[in-house]
């Protein structure tokens, strides 16, 4: 009896969902996003089919001609250059499996680059080494560096908590503007199927819609610097609620400055002071 009450503690407790890298994981994180369901769908059943087919094959193929080619069964080898039927079969067989693919792959493309009418605006700025964001609606600019081990709380997950959040809320489509303002980064959040270069000197765009209330963890994914595995991404999803009461206390806590160079600065007096 104890036992169910703690199972069924643990499955209405309020802890929220949380999506980040689990130990032995194979395969993506769960879905959250309608694009990341979709491809999810694309991998689990269109590529890995085919990838998985494709190999049987080839290892059939070489086992059967090392079996049954080898030396000592068939000391006479076949002189044939040319097979006009096998080599059209060659050409035209994987061709067909690459339109195969490409069909709903294009399709998906499509549907990531075309941005629905955006709730929500966030700007993600690339840095060495850390995210810096704005809402620019909302005059809100805070930057985001990972927690160091040391000051880990509980359940804070090590390489992937940051000090300050981006907080969106759920079933809304927020709208991703990923620039950079050092080197090239990348924006990516593997439960939302999101992934995009930050480049600097230009804004690529990306969006996402959010299922599920939640915490859910992302890095970057561009080589940029020794430091390029230590600033992660943490995004929480929140009800419309919490989402308007986050909004108060952010304005006044993460007022957009004019001069946008000084809260650089400043972060980067803040930080010395720290070491
Ligand atoms: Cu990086």
């Amino acid at each position: 009896m104890k036992k169910l009450i703690y199972l069924f503690l643990f499955f209405a407790s309020p802890v929220a969902f949380a999506a980040q890298p689990k130990d032995w994981q194979l395969g993506f994180q769960p879905a959250v996003t309608p694009i990341m369901r979709d491809l999810s769908w694309m991998h689990d059943y269109i590529l890995l089919p085919i990838i998985t087919a494709i190999s049987v094959f080839v290892l059939f193929l070489l086992i059967y001609l090392v079996v049954n080619f080898r030396e000592s069964k068939n000391p006479n080898p076949s002189k044939t250059t040319h097979n006009v039927m096998l080599e059209v079969l060659w050409t035209v067989i994987p061709c067909l499996i690459l339109v195969v693919i490409a069909v709903p792959s294009f399709k998906l493309l499509y549907k990531e680059e075309t941005i629905p009418k955006a709730d929500v605006t966030l700007k993600a700025i690339g840095y060495q080494w850390y995210w810096g964001y704005e809402y620019p609606d909302e005059k809100i600019a805070f930057d985001s560096l990972m927690i160091e081990d040391k000051d880990l709380k509980p359940g804070e997950p090590r390489l992937l908590a940051t000090d300050t959040k981006i907080v969106v809320p759920v079933n809304k489509v927020v709208k991703v503007m990923i620039t950079s303002a050092d080197v090239n980064h990348a924006w990516a959040m593997p439960a939302f199927g999101v992934k995009r270069d930050a480049i600097p000197g230009r804004i690529n765009e990306t969006w996402f819609k959010a299922e599920k209330e939640g915490i859910y963890y992302g890095q970057c994914s561009e080589l940029c610097g020794v430091k390029h595995a230590f600033m992660p991404i943490e995004v929480h999803v929140v009800s419309d609620e919490k989402y308007a009461s986050w909004l108060i206390e952010a304005k006044q806590k993460y007022a957009m400055e004019e001069d946008k160079s000084s809260r650089l600065a400043n972060k980067k007096i803040e930080n010395k002071e720290k070491m």
